[in-house]
């Protein structure tokens, strides 16, 4: 949170956790599910000043820099509003998603992007002028090795690049597994694969986040020996998703 005039400034995270009448097996909130939002209060009166709903989760506290109040998201971006309004008026998508709070010094805003594979540490300065290195993609595989290989890409779809170009995968149980991602947009994403249904449980593999056009990465592993739906998402766009399905050929 941030106070400044008399007014507090509180970044939230919506994620329910599931609870049985018996178990907390299911308790751990799925944050790549939640939303969030950003609250000015009146810390003399308790009133709500203004709201702002944001689609990810706000893990990114609240810094205030002259007549700005900044916060960001578990899926990258980060946004400035209007201490007084409440009106969004700038907004920047960082290479991956965030967990922690940002914080602005003098003029320079300083920002974790802790998520994925290459966490960093970004500044951002009004009129500066230097570039984020992006990770370098790993050349594909130049022959096929033995085992299987899959493929799924993210198109260039003017309308919508946070997208995979399949939500489902298929491959047999316990076989080496070669899937090759290329991403065809000017976004950053990566493909992530889950042990289970849900971004909540450990990975079997993943790529780097590259930012295309026209870039590919690859990731070999081993699929599970159990047929089952084990979930895949982007990294740094949660929503991007789909499940590799394992069942006997
Ligand atoms: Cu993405």
């Amino acid at each position: 949170m941030a106070l400044a005039g008399g007014v507090v400034y509180v970044p939230i995270v919506n994620a329910a956790s599931r609870f049985s009448a018996t178990s907390a097996a299911e308790a751990q909130p799925v944050f790549s599910k939640g939303t969030g939002e950003l609250d000015a209060i009146d810390v003399n009166t308790g009133k709500m000043l203004w709201k702002s709903t944001l689609k990810a989760p706000d893990f990114g506290g609240a810094t205030v820099a002259g007549d700005l109040v900044f916060t960001s998201t578990y899926t990258g971006q980060v946004l400035a509003f209007n201490r007084t309004s409440g009106q969004r008026v700038w907004s920047w998508q960082a290479p991956a998603g965030m967990n922690s709070p940002l914080t602005a010094v003098g003029n320079t805003l300083l920002i974790p992007v802790g998520l994925g594979s290459s966490p960093m540490l970004v500044a951002l300065r009004v009129g500066a002028t230097g570039t984020i290195s992006t990770p370098t993609p790993a050349p594909p595989p130049a022959t096929a090795t033995t085992g299987l290989t899959l493929r799924i890409s993210s198109p260039d779809q003017s309308a919508n690049t946070t997208s995979f170009s399949t939500s489902t995968l298929t491959a047999p149980p316990g076989v080496r597994v070669t899937l090759i991602y290329t991403n065809n947009t000017p976004l950053p994403h990566n493909w992530h694969l889950f042990d289970g249904s849900s971004a909540s449980v450990s990975t079997i593999a993943k790529t780097a986040i590259i930012t295309g056009p026209h870039a590919t990465t690859s990731v070999t592993f081993t699929t599970p020996s159990q047929p089952g739906n084990y979930y895949f998402q982007c990294d740094v766009h949660p929503f991007m998703n789909g499940f590799l399905v394992v069942k006997k050929p």
